[in-house]
């Protein structure tokens, strides 16, 4: 379909910026293997100090790279589905803002006043100014849903009787999960953080951590439900076959809306201050919300499967091995099918997570990054990078450069992530630390706390580090190679669609927000009311202090 200019420049620009920013965000994920394997063992590396690296690392690859495609993958859909466009002064304008917080926040950490890491809860303190930026991008990124909303109760106007179409679904209900998560965060960043960070108040930690984390939990699903867009509605089509059930499309985005929010203190289970009932609440419906990715599973393989059987395969499995992993005009498939692969095994780590007793042997151990790099780093990034390429080479009508490395960064990238997690895992499940500059003390000969047995694991993981960070780097290259071509073709917004094998009939529940939208309200306030009076209550302020540099309390080492 045709767009307009003004619709074309905004997407490349929000595609654009924080792919340019990856640059450092991967560097700095390369760096963080090399002081954790003990390569550097010191606080510093071209005086970026280690906590302000793996800000870097974490704010622009997991907040400002996912928000900004997030929205550029919103309009995409909604103008290809709905057939009309977001206006332009309000796009442009959260365009406006989504940058100018990023500006401000990427200047706090560049100038090293804001290390807070990409979660910034206290007691780490940031400048006002990163807070600022953080509720910018955040307010933003609220004003496309407003518009596609408006745009959306037009088109059902005109077709009252036809099921919304998923993609259309998915984009709505993430940015109303995303709409609900960020008031938490939006509290917590305006009311108690920058007075904090002003010095003006003090804060009470535990009700700031329990904020966070009501918008931590959804933000992963956030993150998670464009792929799952791309899932669902492009990947049956690009294996040359069908989706298998619509409805468990429709069925599976409905309870992420349910779910997604009331889990966050599944983060806590550790936080002295609040109490058991309320983490075994949340704990029971963090595997209500590994429903909706089951159903995923099973439906995205059973999909697959009618692919490769129409492809002429025999046997119980054979369909694997006539799928089109390298298939360069379809390289998308390559993009999904390897972050599906690493989200087996993200998901399956998750699942331990949740499990509260589990979660005692690798709450912040290096199992943590293990399991996270093979959701947002596996399923999500490569959804992202691969829709990158596409939306921009079939937009601008540039073809894709260097088309065989293309098809291949995928796979790289696959196994750098399970190389590097494995390595995580291994290590957290021996006693690793997370967030831990190692090379200082852990794996420095020199240290009283050298810890020789996590050589291995920290070897393992600077190894995937390696690979990923190639396999980065050559998605730079294609990315920005496929910007200086020059243009063979029209360009227009065109997106793969899958037809349904079974195209169920139109039930009016799983077409109407109203009642989804109360139960969600329902579920948070039984779920979160507890919480926040226990986070009232016990602020908190008895913790032992840390200094950055060691990673034993300062009370037992003075
Ligand atoms: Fe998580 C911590 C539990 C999913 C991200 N998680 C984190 C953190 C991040 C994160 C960033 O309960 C760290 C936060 C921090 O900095 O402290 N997580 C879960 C559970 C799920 C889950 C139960 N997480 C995600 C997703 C993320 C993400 C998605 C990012 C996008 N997570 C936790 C818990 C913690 C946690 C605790 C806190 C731990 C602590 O102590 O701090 C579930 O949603 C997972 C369900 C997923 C599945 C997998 C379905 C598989 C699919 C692939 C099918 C493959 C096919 C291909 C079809 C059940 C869909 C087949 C074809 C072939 C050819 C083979």
């Amino acid at each position: 379909m045709q767009v307009s200019k003004s619709l074309k420049r905004l997407i490349y620009w929000e595609l654009g910026i924080p792919i340019s920013l990856l640059v450092i965000g991967i560097y700095h994920g390369l760096i963080q293997t090399v002081y954790r394997a003990g390569l550097l063992q010191d606080v510093s590396f071209l005086k970026i100090n280690y906590y302000q690296g793996l800000t870097l690392h974490g704010v622009i690859n997991a907040v400002v790279l996912t928000t900004f495609f997030a929205v550029a993958f919103g309009h995409a859909t909604m103008t290809y589905f709905l057939k009309r466009e977001p206006k332009k002064n309000l796009s442009w304008i959260s365009f406006a803002l989504m940058t100018t917080g990023t500006v401000l926040a990427a200047w706090a950490m560049l100038a090293g006043k804001a290390s807070v890491l990409y979660t910034f809860y206290p007691p780490l303190k940031g400048h006002p100014l990163f807070y600022l930026g953080a509720a910018l991008l955040i307010v933003g990124s609220w004003i496309p849903l407003y518009d596609w909303a408006k745009m959306y109760i037009a088109w059902k106007k005109e077709n009252r009787d036809t099921k919304t179409p998923l993609a259309v679904l998915g984009t709505l209900i993430n940015f109303i999960i995303w709409f609900v998560c960020t008031l938490a965060v939006a509290y917590e960043v305006l009311v108690l953080l920058l007075p904090w960070s002003m010095g003006l108040a003090d804060v009470n930690v535990t009700l700031a951590r329990t904020l966070f984390w009501f918008f931590g939990h959804a933000l992963v699903y956030f993150w998670l439900l464009p792929a799952y867009i791309m899932f669902y509605v492009m990947l049956p089509k690009l294996a040359g076959g069908k989706l298998y059930s619509d409805l468990a499309g429709r069925v599976a985005l409905f309870l992420f809306l349910l779910f997604s929010v009331p889990v966050g203190v599944h983060h806590q289970f550790s936080d002295p201050g609040i109490r058991q009932g309320v983490k075994f609440f949340h704990g029971m419906l963090t595997y209500a919300v590994a429903i909706p990715s089951f159903i995923t599973a099973f439906t995205l393989a059973a999909s697959l499967e009618y692919a490769g059987r129409t492809r002429g395969s025999k046997g119980w499995f054979g369909w694997m091995f006539k799928l089109p992993y390298l298939d360069k005009s379809r390289y998308l498939f390559a993009y999904f099918i390897s972050g599906l692969i690493l989200f087996i095994f993200g998901g399956l780590t998750g699942i331990v997570n949740a499990s509260y007793s589990l979660n005692n042997v690798v709450h912040n151990t290096a199992w943590l990054p293990g399991h996270f790099h093979m959701t947002v780093a596996g399923p999500v990034f490569l959804a992202i990078i691969g829709m990158s390429t596409y939306l921009y080479s079939t937009m601008s009508g540039k073809k894709v450069f260097l088309p065989k490395i293309n098809v291949i960064i995928p796979y790289l990238w696959m196994i750098g992530v399970l190389i590097f997690s494995t390595g995580l895992m291994w290590g957290g499940l021996i006693g690793e630390p997370r967030r831990t500059n190692m090379g200082l003390t852990y794996l420095n000969p020199k240290s009283n706390l050298y810890h020789p047995e996590w050589i291995p694991t920290t070897t393992l993981a600077l190894l995937g580090g390696i690979i990923m960070f190639i396999a980065g780097m050559m998605f730079i290259v294609v990315f920005f190679g496929t910007m200086i071509r020059k243009k063979t073709a029209e360009g227009l917004l065109d997106l793969p669609v899958s037809e349904a094998y079974h195209d169920e009939k139109r039930i009016a529940i799983f077409d109407r927000f109203k009642p989804w939208l109360v139960a969600m309200a329902v579920i948070i306030v039984i779920a979160y009311v507890p919480a926040i009076i226990d986070a009232n209550t016990n602020n908190g302020s008895s913790a032992p202090r840390f200094a950055p540099e060691n990673p034993i309390p300062e009370t037992l080492t003075k």
